[in-house]
């Protein structure tokens, strides 16, 4: 199966015209959003912000730490669109205290980081490396004695290398191999971290790492989508299964990229809807309907089918504590009948705003997915894991007076107040990110922090953003455009 023209940057709307779009795209907002009842959030709304390991430690030779995918995909010529890699990223492995000075100064109450696999077993399984172990105690120490609290993803598409050589996700086994890292994490973090977020969007992982080759592994090979999928919800069910007899009191969740699949020329786009409803099942429902309905949707089905064993589908449907929701942008889509799949990337409305990085600005789509998860899967407690926008594409310095960025973020937190408004559970919002970091096959050229950093010195300088989002973080109330 293909799916033609999809990319990293097109799934969240069209790379083309992303440089002439501007900055003032960003500033724009389409689809209708109800008039709020008010601005004012929770007192009790869990204000944080969001990084993940490989985007931001650097040090991967540091301390034992064993090769991951990504180490060896960054190595290949021209997977990464500057030629850089991550071993530096934002040294954040050196400087995490700075880190934490900076989550707290602006006044975050939390803050959600990843955990390295392999810096906790370098060869995916097997004998824990301690040394791995203290660099996250001392991480979680940092955080707790500023008053933030720790949210740790387990699996953010650093796989060890030594498990993508037995077969990676398309093989059962990673699932174990999952769980025992997670059961290994809660017993030496769980006393102090209690925000565990089992998988990062296991849907890009899955297609852009095994189906487009864009991400690592960089296998173009659609056969691998099924069994990639299930083996990520297999080992979500047994991590949480295995962390909830390491011991109680923990709070667990998984965290989903959530994407309204939209047919092109909606709203007569009957044509196209086909399309945008295998996308969808294959994005959102391959994920979504197992773990809240022990069942996978007919055309993900097909796909899985030959891996699924006995009670696999009660295995991952384990009560999770909250979703994470990360939201960036509707995706539109097209039929094309020259491909297996029938599925093609779109062009959004002609009108539809941009963010400099290209992709459509559309914050209807983060209610539609919000109201979504509400009505058809059991309203959970739901954490927004990820929201932000990047500069626009430069190799030069990062925009410090923002407002684009600002203007995202109300817009897009105006949708998370409506949904709450309509009966949503919606607990936090985590801006993704803290500091500009090291954006996958996108280098360094894509910004999305708070907080800029010299690549030369490392030195971290808080944007307008980082202001504004503190003020809110104080005052809860969302000010207006
Ligand atoms: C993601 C990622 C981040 C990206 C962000 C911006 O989960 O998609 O967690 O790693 O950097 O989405 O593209």
């Amino acid at each position: 199966m293909t799916m033609t023209g999809i990319t990293r940057r097109r799934l969240g709307g069209v790379a083309a015209g992303a440089a002439a779009a501007g900055l003032a795209g960003c500033a724009a907002k389409t689809g209708p959003l109800p008039v709020l009842k008010d601005r004012q959030f929770p007192a009790d709304f869990t204000w944080g912000a969001a990084s993940a390991a490989y985007q931001t430690e650097g040090s991967t030779e540091a301390d034992g730490r064993g090769r991951s995918i990504w180490d060896e995909f960054a190595a290949r010529p021209g997977a990464i669109i500057d030629g850089s890699d991550a071993t530096t990223a934002c040294d954040s492995y050196r400087r995490y205290t700075e880190d934490a000075d900076l989550v707290a100064g602006a006044g975050l109450k939390a803050y959600r980081f990843s955990i390295a696999w392999p810096r906790i077993f370098p060869d995916g399984a097997g004998a824990l490396n301690e040394a791995g172990v203290d660099y996250y105690s001392r991480l979680v120490d940092a955080l707790l004695d500023r008053g933030v609290s720790p949210f740790a993803t387990l699996f953010h598409w650093d796989l060890p290398l030594a498990l993508q050589e037995k077969g990676g996700w398309a093989a059962r086994d990673t699932a174990l191999r999952l769980a025992d890292y997670a059961a290994a994490i809660t017993a030496r973090l769980g006393d102090r971290v209690k925000n565990f977020i089992v998988l990062n969007e296991a849907a890009v992982h899955a297609v852009l790492g095994h189906v487009l080759g864009e991400h690592a592994p960089g296998l173009k090979d659609a056969a691998l989508l099924g069994p990639v999928i299930h083996h990520l919800n297999l080992g979500q069910g047994l991590s949480v299964a295995a962390m909830r007899a390491a011991q109680g009191g923990l709070s667990i969740g998984t965290t989903m990229a959530l994407q309204p699949a939209r047919p092109q020329g909606a709203p007569l786009a009957f044509w196209n809807r086909p399309a945008a409803d295998g996308f969808d099942a294959l994005w959102n429902g391959a994920f979504l309907d197992p773990l809240f309905k022990g069942a996978y949707p007919a055309a993900a089905l097909a796909m899985v089918e030959p891996m699924l064993q006995e009670g696999d589908l009660t295995l991952i449907r384990q009560p999770v504590d909250f979703l994470g929701v990360n939201y960036y942008s509707p995706t539109t889509i097209r039929l094309d009948l020259s491909s297996p799949s029938r599925i093609a990337a779109g062009e959004p409305p002609a009108a539809a705003p941009r963010d400099a990085f290209g992709r459509e600005i559309d914050p209807s789509g983060l209610l539609d997915m919000l109201t979504r998860v509400r009505e058809s899967y059991g309203n959970p407690v739901v954490y927004i894991t990820e929201n932000g926008c990047s500069d626009a594409f430069s190799d030069g310095p990062a925009v410090l007076d923002d407002g684009f960025r600002i203007n995202y973020l109300r817009a897009h937190l105006e949708a998370v107040k409506a949904a709450m408004e309509a009966g949503s559970r919606i607990a936090g919002f985590f801006h993704w990110t803290l500091i500009d970091n090291w954006e996958w096959a996108l280098g360094y050229r894509s910004k999305f922090g708070l907080v800029a950093m010299d690549r030369t010195t490392g030195a971290r300088t808080p944007k307008a953003s980082y202001v504004w989002y503190a003020g809110l973080a104080a005052s809860g109330l969302l000010d207006e455009a």
